[in-house]
């Protein structure tokens, strides 16, 4: 049942609670989507776009309407916090020795930095009556279509939000409540003519504006997707070995962004060098990322990402690094080592490829051997 705000639980202290947890950013909406959001969410479903994340399919009803999610819900607080970097993001995939990791994974989880301060804000306004649910990310929530109905920014072409204040670096968490609160006004579209970011995609992901297929997105192919990458994105990934923020950095708004203050979001200090990421092994991926939001992909997915970088770093002195990991334990390390060796020293390539193609025990890793010329002629030069 809805239940009637009373101070101090009004908008007012709201706000100034959740600024004082640390959020960047507050805003009000009802609980409750435009229909568009579920019809583009439904037709994004209907295409594939989404690849292999099931998990997008599986709640589609609660996603688009957060009443179906929760049918108590009333209104919604969108949070939003800054992680501004303070270098451009870009300059990271101009270093072919490095490994590029996206800004929001370079600190500590946000999902955990987040959901502590919205538990902490749901305590709080639960103990004067109305009930509460939290969410950060992983929940069947539609947050960005939300976050823009409560006015902290408006979905750009690269359909993340854009905020007026903070660019695009925001994250965003959801607090759900059954109390009646007054809506705050929705954010405009100020994208305008500018078209920065669909041209910016190393991997061409973007369909049209506001349609991605995350099927090509750097940031689903190096954390999400589980398997090997198909041969013809792997060049176009460049050294991004997890998450890409190439569309997000161009954005002209940034220039009003500013770095984080937070010290959770800043960069963890730890060498990105591709030679020693690919050095690696299970203990040492899980101390290194350990509180990261890296550690996701587990060590054999990140270390198939490092193989493809190394494979584009057109360095010559990285080959013995990936000829180092043809014996991987993981089938789909060996798989990527082989990518990156025969791209970087085909020579050598072609003379191990007979040995390792005949002992190789995974159909997908000798598939790569199988792609080395069995004549030298037919060898790059
Ligand atoms: C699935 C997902 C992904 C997928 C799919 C991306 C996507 N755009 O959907 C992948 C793995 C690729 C991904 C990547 C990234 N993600 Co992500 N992701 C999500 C997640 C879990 C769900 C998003 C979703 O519902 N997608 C479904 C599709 C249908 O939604 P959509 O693209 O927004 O589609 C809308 C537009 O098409 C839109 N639309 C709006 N206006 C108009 C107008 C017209 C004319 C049209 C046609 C359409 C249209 O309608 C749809 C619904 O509103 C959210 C968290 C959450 N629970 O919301 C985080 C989230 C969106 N991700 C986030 C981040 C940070 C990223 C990355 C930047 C990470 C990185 N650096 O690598 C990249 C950015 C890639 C990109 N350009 O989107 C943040 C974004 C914060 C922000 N400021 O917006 C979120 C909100 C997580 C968080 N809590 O902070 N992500
Ligand atoms: S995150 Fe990178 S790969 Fe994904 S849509 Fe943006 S620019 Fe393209
Ligand atoms: S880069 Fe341009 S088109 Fe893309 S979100 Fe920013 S303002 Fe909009």
């Amino acid at each position: 049942m809805a239940t009637s705000i009373s101070e101090p639980r009004s908008k007012a202290a709201i706000r100034e609670r959740a600024t004082a947890l640390g959020f960047d950013t507050v805003g009000f909406a009802r609980a409750a989507l435009p229909e568009r959001a579920g019809a583009d969410l439904a037709a994004f479903l209907d295409q594939g776009l989404h690849g292999t994340m099931d998990w997008l399919a599986r709640r589609a009803g609660e996603r688009a309407d957060p009443r179906v999610l929760w049918p108590d819900a009333r209104s919604v607080v969108m949070v939003g916090a800054n992680y501004g970097p303070a270098e451009d993001p870009l300059a990271a995939t101009r270093r072919p020795r490095q490994g590029a990791v996206s800004v929001y994974a370079q600190g500590r989880d946000y999902h955990d930095v987040l959901k502590g301060r919205l538990k902490t804000l749901a305590r709080w306004l639960a103990a004067s009556g109305g009930a509460v649910k939290v969410f950060v990310d992983t929940a069947p929530v539609m947050e960005k279509p939300l976050a823009e109905a409560a006015g902290l920014g408006w979905q750009g072409k690269h359909t993340n939000l854009v905020s007026r204040r903070f660019g695009s670096w925001l994250f965003l968490g959801a607090l759900f409540t059954s109390l009646e609160l007054e809506p705050d006004a929705p954010e405009a579209d100020h994208c305008g003519t500018c078209r920065a970011c669909l041209d910016a995609c190393p991997t061409g992901a973007f369909l049209d504006e506001r349609r991605i297929d995350a099927r090509r997105c750097v940031s689903y192919l190096t954390i999400e997707h589980k398997g090997t990458i198909d041969r013809a994105l792997r060049p176009l990934m460049g050294n991004r070995v997890y998450g890409c923020d190439d569309c997000l950095a161009v954005c002209p708004w940034n220039k009003y962004a500013t770095p984080t203050s937070e010290p959770a979001f800043r960069p963890r200090p730890g060498s990105t060098e591709l030679a020693d990421l690919a050095a690696l092994d299970d203990a040492a991926f899980r101390a290194r990322f350990a509180g990261s939001p890296a550690k996701r992909t587990g060590r054999d997915r990140f270390m198939r990402n490092v193989l493809i970088a190394i494979g584009n770093s057109a360095d010559a002195g990285l080959a013995s690094v990936a000829e180092a990991r043809l014996d991987d334990p993981s089938p789909l390390v060996r798989a990527m080592a082989v990518w990156a060796l025969a791209r970087l020293a085909p020579e050598r390539a072609w003379h191990l490829a007979p040995a390792h193609a005949s002992t190789e025990s995974d159909a997908e890793a000798r598939a790569e051997w199988d792609h080395i010329p069995t004549s030298q002629s037919a060898m790059p030069k």
